[in-house]
């Protein structure tokens, strides 16, 4: 045993973010950077860029009693650990971040955390089990400056623990993404994120409320999801679900990352989801009944291609279902998987799934193995649905779609949308057509012109146009952003620094339309993985991408970090489908993020009428070398969020198709423009906004706060299912709220066609078959 005893120390740590990485293909490569030994998973990780100090650093200044031991299970084989209350680790530092490493088990008692000489935390590390590596405390998002971490033994323990242990087995301090601006001006502590896998922060530490001007777009930081937001759809008016890839994020669940969470739009808080198979790459869509489910992913991150065993499934077929969860409190809401009972026919990674007219899933294309950009080997032309659908004498296996063959290289994640007439508009690569799902026929459109690709990696964006009576809901689709780089070339001959295309392309999908064809506009600013956001008031929002390069990491010329796209586009731009062309693109008034949101990037509307951006990730794993991993939240806000705003009083939870309903609202008596707004707000991954609706209903004012409202005439102009009501007065929309269209039944099940694809296909085959 050596017991030792120091005084507090003044060194200060600053961080080089120098790291030489190899450029490993990355769809489930290696975790660490240049390692090919498994070992199973811990949380510890040092990110590339960050950097650890082990618990025998002398700048790690120990007082009181502590004790030195040596173990392989330890972070460089040593541990420090004391039971002595008031003994301290100091660490001072410079840094955006600091994370703390250490044992857990049945004799752990509680720390009491400082950072800069404030309580943050107490930090139980109590556990059950007995765990080494385990991540105990961290806290990001701080400005970059000097700071100092001071973990107290408190001499305090939870009932039931057999002891007051606290140990240090390691450190880790992040740079982060912070932009130079901030380094100069050393921005006061605000928006940064504690958090543990134990309990929730002391103290709430955020954040002031920025200088909102009246009648201004303003963008506040605020808030950190925990885990890399890939894909992102708001699920109540307190939650949004993120789901993720496996990688090393800083949320853990049962002693490992999470990969999912549910992330509180009110208090900012998040709680980690247990996911089994790897969502890497998956689509996501709510069924008639209000339940998400989540579709394909990536094969397990294995031991042959991982530094690490994360314990996770192959998530190519699975479907993960996420059953409703209406309530503020999220502790019981959790994802289901079963593949021996519940999964798609064949392998999808980059697949897309919508809703579609009767409540079911139609699941669209993707690849059968994770890669790059497709080909004719890797490819699944085909769509199925979930539930499976006997349909076209399929009985639940996959139908061929020519289209998809045709689209190839560059058409992963399809773009598609449910028209008013019940039909698919589907948009791959430059291409575009209107599947009928009923008879099993394609309907091929006009090329998308000028040679711009929409699909992945050649990634824009799209939605259907706002939809109404005064429209006839006569369906438009508006494409925006991606690339004309040719998808024949191999990532090795293309570069980051190639321009993405400026190009919009609407067109009027009615005979008229069509014959009319598509209709070109220029962005103020080219944009490859814009995402695009529909406004209650019938104006998009267009945000996030990079103004070069394509999707994807690890495989071109020139990549910055790992990523494939470099000139992150920091403005949004708004555009308004009503105006005449040429006025439609204002970018005036938009504020300026200093947030590079690139790949896996996602944006939101939310209930309150914000957009909530999130996410990129260019990389393999947890990274922090530009462009690295982005766990910070953005809300751009509108004008009318600090208008005075309409209200919903009394809203139905049901409302019918065809159906009247009455509803009760407190607004402005001299009100000339009254509409409400159905909106769906998508399932948004990787630039694919999947049922992104919104159709203005028949709406007729009756006494003083007293609207009559027509539910949307069918499944047709609305798919059965959840959506979000916003009353917009003058231009003014109030909060959203969640009500249920159609009679919220599922969709119909066929036991005959899940029978005969349980029987017909294997499960996992990825697992079992080389592709
Ligand atoms: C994967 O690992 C196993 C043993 O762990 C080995 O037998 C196999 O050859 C490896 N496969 C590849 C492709 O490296
Ligand atoms: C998964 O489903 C199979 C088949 O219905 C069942 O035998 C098994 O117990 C289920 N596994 C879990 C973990 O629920
Ligand atoms: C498609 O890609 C796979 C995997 O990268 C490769 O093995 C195959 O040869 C490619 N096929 C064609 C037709 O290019
Ligand atoms: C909704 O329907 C799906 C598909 O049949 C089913 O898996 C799910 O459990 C249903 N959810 C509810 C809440 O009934
Ligand atoms: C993911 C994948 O399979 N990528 C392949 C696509 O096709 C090209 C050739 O056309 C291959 O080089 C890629 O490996």
């Amino acid at each position: 045993m050596v017991f030792q005893s120091f005084v507090i120390c003044t060194l200060v740590v600053f961080v080089l973010a120098a790291q030489v990485f190899a450029t490993d293909k990355a769809w489930n490569g290696r975790t660490t950077p240049g390692s090919t030994r498994p070992h199973p998973f811990t949380p510890y990780y040092v990110p590339p860029g960050a950097k650890g100090y082990d618990s025998s650093s002398p700048l790690l200044c120990y007082s009181g009693q502590w004790k030195e031991s040596f173990s392989s299970r330890y972070i460089q084989k040593s541990l420090q650990s004391t039971t002595r209350t008031n003994a301290a680790m100091t660490f001072t530092f410079t840094g955006t971040g600091i994370e703390w490493f250490g044992n857990t088990d049945r004799r752990h008692g509680i720390a009491k955390v400082y950072l800069d000489g404030k309580l943050l935390q107490q930090v139980d590390a109590w556990s059950a089990r007995t765990m080494s590596q385990q991540r105990l405390f961290w806290i990001f998002d701080l400005p970059l400056a000097k700071h100092t971490l001071k973990i107290v033994n408190s001499g305090e323990r939870r009932d039931g623990s057999f002891g007051n242990i606290i140990d240090v087995d390691a450190l880790v301090v992040s740079l982060g993404q912070r932009s130079h601006q901030d380094i100069q001006q050393n921005v006061p502590v605000q928006n940064n994120m504690v958090a543990s896998t134990n309990q929730p922060p002391l103290s709430d530490l955020a954040v002031a409320s920025p200088d909102s001007l009246n009648g201004q777009w303003t963008l506040l930081q605020k808030g950190n999801t925990g885990v890399h937001a890939m894909q992102l759809a708001v699920i109540s008016e307190s939650h949004a679900i993120i789901v993720d890839k496996v990688e090393h994020n800083p949320l853990t669940i049962s002693g490992h990352p999470a990969w999912g969470a549910l992330y509180n739009l009110k208090t900012h808080s998040v709680k980690p989801l247990a996911i089994q198979s790897n969502s890497f790459c998956a689509g996501g869509t709510f069924l008639s009944n209000g339940t998400l489910i989540n579709v394909g992913g990536n094969p397990v991150v294995e031991d042959n291609t991982s530094a690490a065993d994360f314990g996770d499934l192959d998530g190519l077929q699975a479907v993960r279902i996420f059953e409703p969860c209406e309530s503020d409190d999220v502790e019981k809401c959790a994802i289901y998987e079963n593949h021996s009972r519940i999964r798609m026919a064949s392998p999808r990674w980059y697949t897309t799934a919508l809703r579609i007219s009767d409540g079911s899933a139609m699941i669209i294309g993707g690849s059968t193995k994770g890669g790059w950009i497709n080909n004719s080997t890797t490819n699944n032309p085909t769509i199925e649905y979930f539930p499976p659908k006997n349909i076209h004498g399929s009985n639940g296996l996959p139908i061929h779609l020519p289209f998809l063959v045709d689209t190839l290289n560059s058409n992963l994640f399809p773009i598609a949308f449910s028209l008013p007439d019940g039909n698919i508009f589907m948009a791959a690569n430059r291409d575009a057509m209107i599947y009928n799902w009923k008879t099993n026929s394609e309907q091929r459109l006009p090329r998308i012109p000028n040679g711009v690709r929409v699909t992945y990696p050649m990634t824009g964006t799209a939605l259907l146009l706002p939809l109404s009576t005064d429209n006839n809901y006569a369906p438009e689709i508006l494409l925006c952003g991606g690339s004309t780089v040719d998808d024949t070339r191999p990532g090795y001959d293309i570069s980051s620094q190639e321009p993405a295309s400026a190009q919009c392309s609407r067109m009027l999908l009615t005979e008229d339309g069509i014959a009319a064809g598509w209709q070109v506009e220029q962005m103020p600013q080219a944009r490859i993985m814009p995402d695009v956001v529909l406004l209650p008031t019938g104006q998009v929002l267009i945000v996030n991408g990079g103004a070069t390069g394509i999707s994807g990491y690890g495989n071109v010329k020139g990549q910055v970090g790992f990523s494939n796209a470099d000139h992150p586009v920091f403005t949004p731009v708004l555009y308004d489908p009503t105006m005449p062309v040429g006025q439609r693109f204002t970018t005036s008034g938009l504020p300026t993020s200093e947030i590079a949101r690139l790949y896996h990037s996602v944006a939101t509307l939310t209930p309150s009428g914000s957009i909530m951006v999130a996410g990129s990730n260019p990389n393999l794993d947890r990274s922090e070398v530009a462009y690295g991993t982005e766990y910070r939240v953005e809300w751009f806000n509108p004008p009318y969020m600090t208008a005075s705003r309409p209200k919903f009083v009394k809203v139905p939870k049901k409302i019918g198709f065809g159906k009247n309903v009455e509803i009760q609202v407190s607004m402005n008596d001299a009100a000339s423009d009254v509409r409400v707004a159905l909106m769906d707000y998508g399932y948004v991954t990787h630039a694919v906004h999947a049922n992104s609706r919104l159709v203005y209903l028949t709406t007729t004012q009756l006494d003083d706060g007293v609207l009559s409202v027509v539910g949307p005439p069918d499944g047709n102009i609305y798919p059965p299912g959840p959506g979000w009501l916003h009353l917009v007065v003058d231009g003014i929309p109030s909060e959203g709220i969640k009500v249920m269209i159609g009679d919220g039944k599922g969709p119909s099940v066929d036991l005959g066609a899940i029978q005969n694809l349980l029987s017909k296909t294997d499960v996992d085959q990825y697992d079992k078959h080389e592709y």
